[in-house]
């Protein structure tokens, strides 16, 4: 691995959503292992401060976090009135180097027919609204002509359909959409915008979309060889590490043995 003392990334603020576990909480400790300063945020304080020792003691020259639910307008908003004046300091002259725009998930996976209102509603609230939000409390911070990144993370789902994922799969393509959208507005200021859109990957994502069934949940994994969590963490550190005129736009990333939505190879 490289020494901090040569990253690029090294002593810069990176601001990940969604930290308390899977991809969030991977990218916090990659990152801290690059010596970046971190803010962290997602609604399990107690997860969060496991993610914030991991990542100082895997190098992190700083760590904070804090309560964030995307879903909410004003605690984002209470995020931000926390994060700007320790991204500012004192001299109000730091600026916010790379931000993950990782919190997100899928609810249920019923049918349209099925569907129920409370399930589609988390889902855009967190995966589409929550990175608007946070989007737009984040960007006064980050600097033009700096190599500044913005790394959404979308998904497989976004780019292809399967049943029972009406609204995932369409938040999703509402992140790739944003994700566009940010790159025609940010033009000109040297801001990059990217997304990452992984496949299959074991993280507590089952869980939460099969509401804590742990059966199911592992159902879904057994006989794979997934992603896990520290694949996208070295890939996201990757895309920010590059120079500052090159932008990765878009990402897809599968398991090797997964050559589609639902085609993944199980091994006995
Ligand atoms: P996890 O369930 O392990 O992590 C999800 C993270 O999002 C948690 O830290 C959770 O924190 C946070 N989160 C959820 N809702 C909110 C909210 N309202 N406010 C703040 N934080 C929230 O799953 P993954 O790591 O896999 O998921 C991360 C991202 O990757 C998601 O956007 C997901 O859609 C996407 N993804 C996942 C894939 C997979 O197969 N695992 C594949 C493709 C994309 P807390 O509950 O503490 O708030
Ligand atoms: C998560 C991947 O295949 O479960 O975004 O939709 S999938």
């Amino acid at each position: 691995m490289k020494s901090p003392s040569k990253s690029a990334l090294r002593g810069k603020w990176v601001l990940i959503t969604g930290a308390s576990s899977g991809f969030g909480a991977a990218a916090a400790k990659a990152f801290g292992a690059e010596g970046a300063k971190l803010l962290l945020g997602a609604r399990r304080v107690d997860r969060l401060e496991k993610t914030a020792a991991a990542a100082k003691k895997a190098g992190a020259a700083a760590v904070h976090f804090h309560d964030l639910d995307v879903s909410s307008t004003a605690s984002v908003e209470a995020f931000m009135a926390w994060a700007h004046p320790l991204i500012q300091g004192r001299a109000k002259t730091g600026r916010l180097h790379v931000l993950i725009n990782n919190a997100g998930g899928a609810h249920g996976l019923d049918t349209v027919a099925q569907g129920r209102d409370e399930d589609w509603e988390v889902t855009f609230q967190t995966n589409v609204l929550g990175l608007l939000r946070v989007t737009r409390g984040a960007l006064p911070l980050l600097p033009h002509h700096a190599g500044a990144t913005i790394l959404n993370i979308g998904s497989l789902a976004g780019r292809v359909a399967y049943a029972g994922a009406s609204a995932y799969c369409a938040a999703k393509a509402g992140e790739l959409s944003i994700t566009r959208v940010l790159r025609h507005e940010l033009f000109g200021t040297g801001i990059r915008v990217s997304t990452v859109d992984p496949g299959l990957a074991e993280t507590e994502f089952a869980l939460v979309r099969f509401k804590g069934d742990a059966q199911k949940a592992e159902a879904l994994y057994a006989g794979t060889n997934p992603l896990v969590a520290q694949d996208i963490a070295d890939i996201l550190v990757w895309i920010a590490s590059r120079p500052a005129h090159v932008n990765i736009d878009e990402l897809l990333v599968k398991p090797t043995d997964q050559a589609d939505m639902g085609k993944v190879y199980r091994r006995s």
